[in-house]
């Protein structure tokens, strides 16, 4: 029997992903046929994991930040022997509910670790595993954490910004058990790179404080040698792989014709005598598919082992502290009620903190530059640094986006909570990765503060409009804006509840009266919206509100009395979960009087819906003021002379 050769293994890769784009009609072939060689030997000979427990937790997490070069991954997943991609699943490439879809879509125990295709977002995952890694050796000792995380990126990954601000913060933190191979073939879609780039890399990654190693990327033993020597690395490494997008096909390899498109069945033909592969479309010789399969076998003598090594450790490991979170709660709203004050919800999300944050280790605190601020850092933290991972706390630095998708990579790589502050205006700066860890299904707090004009004198650039209406309109995501400190305790409890749910949490800078003032156990907030005030038994209105709007409401309605009209204030503090209630519940919130309105001091965007035709939205559909908060909601009628105003309007009186 004929020795499988290296160009018989990486050639598996490329056939596969060549065959599965043809057929499909649709996908990226060169990417995958470029960087088969970096991947086989990287496979082969270094990574460490074990098909037959994708979720060993000492496993090297491999990502694939150029998504779209998703037959790469699928490939090595059924080479290698996962079960989760079949060779079935490989012919229905990019087909409804295949797990081989466009791009890479993660899954618990699949060996996909994260969903990537926005480029440069794999490049911060990437890092967010290896600062998850670091805090959790820190923790539990080498003996049980040891492992790298390798991602590869092409062009397009480091010409968006989030590379720079993730390379950057990889570099700060020493992340020396990340590993970044770049695909550097030079081609994107329009053509060569050096239409819009001509950054000089080496430079560029030893300035962020990375070791920059360049290879020809085709070239087995220069492969070799770099991995084997960024596993004695002190920092991150890049190793820049010269490579050459559809490497194997005579017409359309080292242009852009190969990124996205399949190659076409004659010139597929051509490839195939050129590399001289003379199987057909999807077949796999068996020697050279048993020895793929050794080589997924690698890994489960060394999980073995580590399993032997850690012993009973391994069950304390993946549990987490959540029984006592429950009285924790209990007791901060006890608290809450009992010594209620004028308080900002930004200062109520601080104080519920620096009760979790004593309890709960998993909790990964961060702000990006705004700790202060964002009421984010409590008192029982200490900072994450470079060479010290002991402590729970990261500051990001100004950089949220990066931020953002660092929390997706440490709310991927295990049991660890992360959340992280900006203002709520900078949403926008965080959104891509707030959406994936939606899609994800990822337990991550974003907090968000500084959530409205309230926040007064920083003005219209400061003041979140449509960010909240664009934040709702994402599915698989709570927005949670709390009224006051009860609900902001409970916000966050069904924050950190909700394992499959990112959630953001909306919050002042300005003070805001206690709401509720009788102790309750339930959580009121898990139904989304519930009455916290009425002024008759019969009434004409409802008062919809949120946050620091409810006060707002529940003065209006005071007010409205001495009109002789009666009203109920509701306080919303969740719309996504409200949506989920039963008809009976909503009916009874919404449908007790036809006459109903808004007050959120946002865009009313969306609002029509609880509203409904007779009813009316206030907020603001134009860009905000700069001035003293009292003065901005005066300015756009956010006022219960206003309010009033408008009830009389709507029941006619
Ligand atoms: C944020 C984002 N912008 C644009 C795209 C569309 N897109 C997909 S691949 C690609 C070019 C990537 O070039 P490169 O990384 O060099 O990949 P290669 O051509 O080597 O496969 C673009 C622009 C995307 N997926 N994500």
């Amino acid at each position: 029997m004929k020795k499988v050769t290296h160009s018989d293994l990486a050639n598996a890769i490329r056939f596969l992903s060549i065959d599965a784009v043809q057929k499909a009609n649709s996908g990226h072939p060169g990417m995958p046929m470029g960087m088969a060689d970096v991947c086989t030997v990287l496979f082969k000979n270094f990574l460490k994991f074990d098909p037959s427990d994708p979720e060993w937790i000492n496993r090297d997490r491999f990502v694939l930040s150029a998504g779209h070069g998703s037959m790469l991954l699928y490939s090595l997943l059924y080479l290698t022997g996962y079960k989760s991609v079949s060779l079935e699943d490989i012919k229905n490439f990019r087909q409804l509910d295949s797990i081989c879809a466009g791009h890479p879509e993660y899954e618990k125990g699949t060996g996909i670790e994260t969903t990537t295709g926005p480029l440069g977002q794999g490049v911060a995952n990437a890092a967010g595993f290896a600062i998850a890694e670091e805090i959790l050796k820190a923790k539990h000792g080498k003996n049980i954490y040891d492992h790298k995380t390798y991602v590869i990126a092409g062009d397009g990954c480091l010409m968006e910004g989030i590379s720079h601000e993730a390379l950057s913060l990889a570099g700060h933190l020493k992340l020396k058990n990340l590993i970044m191979f770049f695909d550097n073939n030079s081609i994107s879609i329009d053509g060569p790179t050096n239409l819009a780039v001509s950054d000089n890399y080496k430079k560029r990654f030893e300035a962020y404080g990375w070791d920059y190693i360049d290879i020809n990327g085709h070239n087995e033993k220069q492969i070799f040698n770099a991995i084997k020597k960024v596993q004695k690395a002190k920092k991150p490494t890049v190793i820049s792989c010269k490579t050459i997008i559809g490497f194997g096909s005579p017409n359309k390899s080292g242009t852009a014709s190969a990124h996205g498109s399949p190659l076409g069945e004659d010139e597929i033909n051509l490839v195939r005598k050129k590399l001289k592969w003379n199987y057909a479309a999807f077949e796999i010789p068996k020697e050279i598919l048993n020895a793929w399969k050794e080589i997924g076998n690698r890994g489960k003598k060394e999980n073995t082992k580590w399993r032997k090594k850690i012993g009973n450790q391994a069950n304390k490991l993946s549990n987490n502290s959540s029984a006592s979170w429950n009285t924790i709660f209990a007791n901060a709203k006890a608290a809450a009620i009992k010594n209620a004050k004028p308080t900002a919800t930004r200062k109520s999300s601080e104080d519920i903190l620096t009760l979790l944050t004593a309890e709960i280790p998993e909790l990964i605190g961060g702000s990006a530059d705004l700790a202060g601020s964002n009421n984010t850092k409590t008192k029982n933290q200490k900072i994450i640094k470079p060479n010290d991972f002991s402590g729970t706390y990261m500051h990001y630095g100004v950089r949220e986006h990066a931020m953002c998708a660092v929390m997706n990579g440490i709310a991927l790589h295990s049991n660890l909570i992360p959340y992280g502050g900006t203002f709520l205006i900078f949403s926008d700066y965080c959104k891509p990765s707030i959406r994936l860890s939606a899609l994800m299904k990822q337990r991550v707090v974003y907090v968000m503060t500084h959530d409205s004009i309230g926040l007064g004198e920083d003005g219209p650039t400061h003041q979140p409009i449509e960010q909240l209406a664009g934040l709702r309109a994402i599915p698989n995501l709570n927005v949670f804006r709390p009224a006051d400190t009860t609900e902001t305790i409970e916000c966050w409890q069904l924050a950190l509840q909700q394992k499959e749910t990112p959630s953001i949490l909306s919050l002042t800078r300005q003070n805001l009266a206690a709401i509720r003032n009788e102790l309750v156990n339930e959580n009121k907030c898990a139904l989304g919206a519930y009455e916290v005030f009425r002024t008759n038994t019969n009434i004409h209105l409802t008062i919809i509100a949120t946050g620091s709007e409810v006060e707002l409401a529940i003065e209006s309605a005071k007010e409205l009395v001495k009109h002789n009209i009666h009203s109920k204030v509701i306080s919303m503090p969740c719309q996504e979960l409200f949506d989920q209630q039963s008809e009976s519940y909503k009916n009874l919130i919404l449908n007790e009087t036809k006459a109903k309105i808004s007050i959120e001091a946002a865009s009313t965007l969306g609002w029509k819906k609880y509203t409904g035709n007779q009813g009316r939205e206030l907020g603001i559909d134009s860009f905000g003021k700069s001035a003293p908060y009292k003065k901005i909601y005066e300015h756009f009628n956010l006022t219960s002379n206003n309010i009033i105003k408008v009830a009389k309007e709507i029941l006619g009186k």
